[in-house]
């Protein structure tokens, strides 16, 4: 025999549990977006930090020129965003690292590059083949100058899959003279 009131009650349990699951599933979805928001926000907030102030007191971190010791921006070209950190190291080098952000709540270096240029590196599609890039530059030894006077090399990097490699390297145009 059916029993009416039985049949409504396994009815509306699964009316429940379906609309539990697409609160769960609603919950999941903003939590992740919130959990995306927050490298960018903090990169944000390091960026401030370290580039406000420049009182006698208190100095930014960056030299005239650095182009930003902390971004937030798609360094492998898989569309999410990474942590990219570069600060100045040795005499006059400059050292870059990247950090992919995990939902766990970490992030996690995925590569490193160093210079022995105080330039730094800057981030987009230099080549124009719509695929992320970094540039920065290296002394260029091969004619034979010391650091000072020595020319430089343009030199471009990008993401392999594994690790960042370099994809070109291009002598600087000479400087203007008066
Ligand atoms: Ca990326």
């Amino acid at each position: 025999m059916i029993d009416p009131v039985g049949i409504a009650g396994i009815v509306i349990g699964l009316g429940i549990a379906l609309w539990q699951n697409r609160k769960a599933v609603r919950a999941e979805a903003d939590l992740n977006s919130a959990m995306d928001a927050v490298p960018g926000r903090v990169a944000d907030a390091l960026k401030t930090i370290i580039s406000a102030g420049n009182t006698p007191e208190v100095k930014a971190a960056q030299p005239e020129g650095w182009p930003g010791g902390v971004e937030y921006v798609d360094v492998d070209g898989d569309g999410k965003k990474e942590l990219a950190v570069q600060y100045p190291a040795g005499a006059h080098g400059s050292q870059l690292k990247v950090f992919k952000w995990s939902h766990h709540g970490d992030f996690a270096e995925i590569g490193h590059l160093g210079v022995g240029t105080p330039v730094g590196f800057d981030f987009g599609d230099f080549d124009g083949d719509g695929k992320p890039e970094i540039r920065t530059e290296e002394t260029d030894w091969s004619a034979g100058l010391p650091y000072v006077t020595a020319p430089r090399m343009t030199l471009l990097y990008r993401w392999n899959g594994s690790d960042f490699v370099e994809v070109s390297r291009r002598k600087n145009p000479e400087p203007e003279t008066a």
